[in-house]
């Protein structure tokens, strides 16, 4: 016997180790763990894949009923995937995952599950290893688990933080400078206009200087949430740029109807009354500059972002509290204006 080999206990002899102690050790084994058959039955389902999901052994072996211990719906699990050999599917069905080009290394995923029988939703990472007889056949797949829900809502959370303007919730400018690259390229891609907005409080300095930093403050998340609201598609983003600018990315919204958006987000603000102290300057309001791009294979997002800029530069020399826009990378810029 080789030195790492399994030391038997007293009084077994080999044959009940290989059928009996080794599948004990396997039903003790604290890594949840399944087996499916060629036929993709559950050959065995360990104790602590019992506690994981709720289903008792006794209740899912010689069935394909496993799926009932993650999903409501039927579907394949990582398994059957493997035995299956719909290695392709993986990505339609997982929420992470890696594939190996070597079939006997089998599969890694990593997917949410709604766990019926305990009522408790999980992040689970999974593992799906075939096994090979010693023809080099596959006879079984062995699935293994790991609850990952804890650590997952932690990186989910810290990349909400990290993505968020401190003060107003809405994206920060790091989100706002990977989205807009993102968009950019899609744009490119998909032959689809990209617009943005520039968005920038009229006279905010004498806000301050009268209510004080707090109340600015408050000010400022009062029109990042009204801005917000106005949005109405989930791809388009307002993220605060800077002090008290906003910029708003509009994903596939063409030049004619920039004109519009931009006026629905200022008109909003207007209407909120926010009263400037002695009324000396009437309501909050914002200047708006906006600019879109059209395909082409040329240029970069900063363009998008200066033309918008120059846009509201003009807006504010054009007495505040109104919205210009301009059309790029057309064979003559158009610009419109309220
Ligand atoms: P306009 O844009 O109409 O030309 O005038 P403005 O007074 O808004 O422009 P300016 O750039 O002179 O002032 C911007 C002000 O915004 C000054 C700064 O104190 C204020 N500000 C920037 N960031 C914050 C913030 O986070 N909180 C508060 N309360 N104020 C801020
Ligand atoms: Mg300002
Ligand atoms: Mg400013």
């Amino acid at each position: 016997m080789k030195d790492n080999a399994m030391q038997l206990p007293k009084g077994l002899n080999p044959n009940e180790v290989e059928h009996g102690f080794a599948l004990s050790l396997m039903d003790h084994l604290v890594v949840p763990t399944f087996v499916l058959d060629m036929q993709c039955r559950v050959l065995f389902w360990n104790r602590a894949c019992e506690h994981l999901t709720g289903v008792a052994a006794a209740d899912v072996i010689g069935t394909m009923n496993h799926w009932r211990g993650f999903y409501c719906e039927p579907r394949p699990c990582l398994a059957d995937l493997v035995v299956q050999g719909r290695i392709s599917e993986t990505h339609a069905l997982y929420y992470e995952y890696t594939t190996s080009s070597d079939p006997h290394y089998g599969l890694y995923a990593e997917n949410w599950c709604v766990m019926p029988n305990v009522g408790t939703r999980l992040y689970l990472a999974i593992n799906a290893g075939p096994i090979y007889n010693q023809a080099g056949e596959l006879i079984a797949v062995v699935e293994t688990l790991r609850d990952m829900t804890l650590q997952k809502e932690a990186q989910l959370a810290l990349q909400k933080l990290a993505s968020q303007d401190g003060l107003t919730s809405v994206a920060n400018r790091r989100s706002f400078d990977d989205t807009l690259e993102t968009e950019w390229r899609r744009t490119m891609r998909d032959s689809q206009p990209l617009s943005l907005l520039m968005v920038d409080v009229d006279r905010f300095k004498n806000y301050n200087d009268t209510y004080g930093h707090q109340a600015g403050d408050e000010c400022l998340k009062i029109l990042a949430k009204t801005m917000s609201d106005q949005m109405q598609r989930a791809s388009d983003m307002v993220a605060r740029y800077g002090g008290e600018e906003f910029a708003v990315i509009l994903p596939n919204i063409p030049f004619s109807e920039l004109l519009g958006i931009a006026e629905r987000l200022r008109a909003a603000v207007e209407s909120l009354s926010l009263l400037f102290p002695e009324s000396t300057f009437g309501h909050v309001t914002v200047s708006i500059g906006g600019a879109t791009v059209l395909p082409s294979s040329k240029g970069e997002p900063g363009e998008l972002v200066a033309n918008a800029d120059a846009a509201l530069y003009k807006a504010k020399h054009a007495g505040r509290n109104r919205s210009i826009v301009t059309e790029l990378i057309a064979p003559e810029k158009k610009s419109s204006s309220v």
